[in-house]
């Protein structure tokens, strides 16, 4: 077998097997906190046994919690590979506002302290009508589906969710932009008492990434409120999240609370920070690397098993076209 050397982004394989993400949805939420906490794992992130009994990111207290789960959409009940398990997804999660470490637990729990409620998003911008809406109304408001998406982290690891949400397109249209809207921006929370992390100064928070009109409005182009059949974990994003599976992970911003429409091409967090890897369209190509690795390959966090990259990760039926004729763009970083 061929023999790659460890670069210096990858964490060693053995940080990120299935054994040492075992924790389940009861270990983490409810009563499984306080034992986790007595088990000393996550001093600084768990919550005491009291706090745990009312966890405020319990999904089990979500008051969307009778919509699900809701009825599958058959054209993507299927993503070719196997479901990747919630204890895995649940323990392997990219949230820098809840730490940096992506194999940790500890950003899990600290998420689950995450208040869910009170919860608003402001939909401003070039819209008839801007307004603040409670994320109830919203998700009550749009039809609920489940879809099996891949997602492909520019990283080079992948999983397999079975989301719940609607279609960014039902959104846009009943927030009615106006025409001068080119692009749709979305902003995450910034409240550092909950995500302390969002103290570190080397970030530019609050978390914002875009896409074109045309993007949202594709029929992939996704707003996630739940996963594996219930409201989503606060790591995965809750309450309001952004799937754009044929794009890299870092497209799809979590715990959104703004969406605005807007002229000029918003410039994501991980652009300003780093603009010579990272840029507006980021969508899938295993023959365009990453400035430091390849991106020829990606390993399922799942299985274990190194897989090939797919252009558009594998979605290039349903989007390819939304790039004919850019070519004076940076389509792939
Ligand atoms: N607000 C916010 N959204 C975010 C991130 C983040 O750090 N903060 N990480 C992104 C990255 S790099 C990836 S790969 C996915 C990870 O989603 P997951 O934890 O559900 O796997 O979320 C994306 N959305
Ligand atoms: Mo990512």
């Amino acid at each position: 077998m061929h023999i790659r050397r460890r670069q210096s982004w990858e964490l060693p394989e053995s940080a990120a097997t299935p054994e040492s993400v075992y924790l389940s949805r009861r270990h983490l939420m409810g009563a499984g906190v306080g034992l986790l906490a007595a088990a000393g794992f996550g001093a600084a992130g768990a919550l005491a046994p009291a706090e745990a009994a009312t966890a405020p990111g319990d999904p089990a207290n979500d008051p969307t919690r009778d919509l699900y789960p809701a009825k599958a959409n058959p054209a993507f009940a299927s993503a070719g590979r196997p479901v990747t398990p919630e204890d895995i997804t649940a323990n392997y999660n990219n949230f820098y506002e809840f730490g940096s470490d992506r194999t940790n637990y500890q950003c899990a729990v600290a998420a689950s302290r995450m208040p869910r409620r009170p919860w608003t998003v402001k939909i401003d911008g070039l819209v008839e009508q801007p307004r603040e809406v409670g994320i109830d109304d919203i998700i009550r408001a749009m039809p609920l589906e489940e879809r099996i998406y891949r997602h492909r982290c520019v990283e080079a690891w992948s999983m397999v969710i079975p989301w719940t949400g609607f279609p960014v397109r039902e959104l846009v249209a009943w927030a009615k932009p106006l025409s001068g809207a080119k692009y749709i921006r979305m902003e995450t929370f910034v409240n550092p008492k909950v995500a302390p992390a969002q103290n570190r100064f080397i970030y530019p928070w609050p978390y914002v990434d875009g896409l074109t009109m045309a993007e949202a409005t594709n029929d992939l182009a996704f707003f996630v409120t739940g996963a594996y059949g219930q409201p989503a974990l606060n790591q995965f994003g809750a309450p309001l999240r952004l799937s754009v599976p044929w794009k890299y992970g870092f497209k799809s911003v979590k715990s959104i609370v703004r969406i605005s429409f807007v002229a000029e091409r918003p410039v994501g967090l991980w652009e300003q920070v780093q603009g010579r890897e990272y840029g507006f369209w980021a969508n899938v190509n295993p023959a365009v690397p990453h400035p430091r690795w390849s991106q020829a390959t990606e390993r399922d966090i799942g299985t274990g098993e190194r897989l090939p990259t797919l252009i558009y990760n594998g979605y290039g039926e349903q989007v390819a076209g939304l790039y004919a004729g850019l070519t004076s763009e940076k389509l792939f970083m």
